[in-house]
């Protein structure tokens, strides 16, 4: 047998179609395609609560994305090594992406304690002591699998302390340069960097600069979503934009609700990836063509009435809103089940209406008529 050829197992990005900022597109990985602008539903633990992998897929994610901390602290990133990487381990054969860990420790670990080196923590499940640094996310992304490996950085929340947003900024493309260092490359993997900067252009511009000069294979915007409101992160976006290669994919790091998508998009983001559709569904919020709606309101109780009939989801069309009101206000699990599954269609639904509205160049159109119908059913 001949090698394959490189075309076959190399990471690339090609830029199908462009509406004003908008962008269509499509990644290719050795375990397949990522239509862009893409969604990724997000499987902290090795799975998408409440989803089979084959029901992520069906409802149309081309990848998912997946956690260092969480895996590294349970079950450990070397076991599921030896039981054959993370793809095989979950069940899901197609691209994942994974963070590296520096976010999930700040919003999850107890006794954090950061410096030059990483950051010591302990553990929110037992206490124990770990060290993540560049060098140990890149080495438990590597035992994952990790098709997109994201680089190890700090995200401040916002509004932050004078100072804080650069500080932090500038320790991430340190940790960057580590972090592209540590991970020997792979044929098909890619490494992603993460501007950082909190909402101060001149740093923002200053962190994507140099970034660039490093050279990675992808940029996401970080540190947004954090307490700011959607102009400023709005703004971020405008500001960095013009300083990424438009020849390599953009995500949009942890975000968000449908308006913060299809705004992103508008400005030229790729990728997402965001807790919303999943978290929201297991309590009874369920995103649609019309707006919002929370199946816990009492007003559903006797309401006979799909989720939207015309929605390509099964779950969407078939059950009433007084049964999912029943479901979720007892507790059950298929209420958690079919609102994910009903949320998860619609963000994919959401995506491919964008993709195919930049390849008909009617991006504008369709984005006033998606606003116009969730102000609609939520008036
Ligand atoms: N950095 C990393 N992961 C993230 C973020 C970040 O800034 C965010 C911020 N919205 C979500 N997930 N590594």
């Amino acid at each position: 047998m001949s090698e394959p050829a490189e075309s076959e197992t190399a990471f690339r990005f090609k830029l199908l179609h462009q509406d004003g900022a908008a962008r269509a597109g499509v990644i290719s990985t050795p375990r397949g395609e990522i239509r862009t602008p893409a969604f990724m539903p997000v499987g902290t633990a090795a799975t998408v609560k409440a989803m089979q992998p084959e029901a992520v897929r069906a409802l149309g994610a081309d990848i998912v994305l997946s956690n260092t901390y969480h895996l590294m602290l349970r079950p450990g990133a070397e076991r599921i090594a030896a039981l054959g990487g993370l793809h095989r381990f979950m069940n899901w054969p197609h691209p994942i992406l994974t963070d590296s860990g520096g976010f999930q420790v700040m919003s999850l670990a107890k006794l954090r304690k950061l410096d030059e080196n990483g950051v010591t923590f302990q553990s929110h499940i037992d206490g124990a002591r770990h060290v993540l640094t560049p060098e140990r996310s890149m080495e438990i992304q590597d035992l994952l699998g990790s098709d997109i490996v994201m680089q190890f950085d700090e995200c401040v929340r916002l509004p932050c302390a004078p100072g804080e947003a650069e500080r932090a900024m500038r320790l991430s493309l340190r940790w960057g340069e580590r972090s592209k260092r540590a991970l020997a490359p792979k044929s098909g993997r890619a490494l992603f960097g993460i501007v950082q900067g909190g909402d101060d252009k001149a740093l923002r511009r200053e962190s994507a600069t140099e970034l660039v000069s490093m050279g990675f294979d992808g940029y996401a915007l970080g540190g947004l979503a954090v307490g700011e409101p959607q102009a400023v992160m709005l703004d971020m976006i405008e500001t960095v934009m013009p300083f990424l290669p438009v020849d390599k994919p953009h995500y949009l790091m942890g975000v968000g609700t449908p308006d913060d998508l299809l705004q992103s998009v508008k400005r030229g983001i790729d990728m997402f990836d965001c807790v919303m559709p999943t978290r929201a569904g297991r309590h009874g919020l369920v995103f649609t063509r019309h707006g919002r709606i929370n199946l816990r309101n009492a007003r559903h109780a006797d309401d006979p009435a799909p989720i939207d009939e015309k929605s390509s989801c099964a779950a969407a069309r078939i059950y009433s809103r007084a049964y999912l009101h029943h479901l979720v206000k007892a507790s059950e699990i298929l209420g958690m089940i079919l609102m994910t599954t009903i949320n998860l269609a619609y963000y994919q639904e959401l995506m491919a209406g964008m993709r195919a509205a930049i390849a008909e160049g009617r991006f504008e159109d369709f984005a006033a008529e998606t606003e116009a119908l969730w102000r609609e059913g939520e008036s």
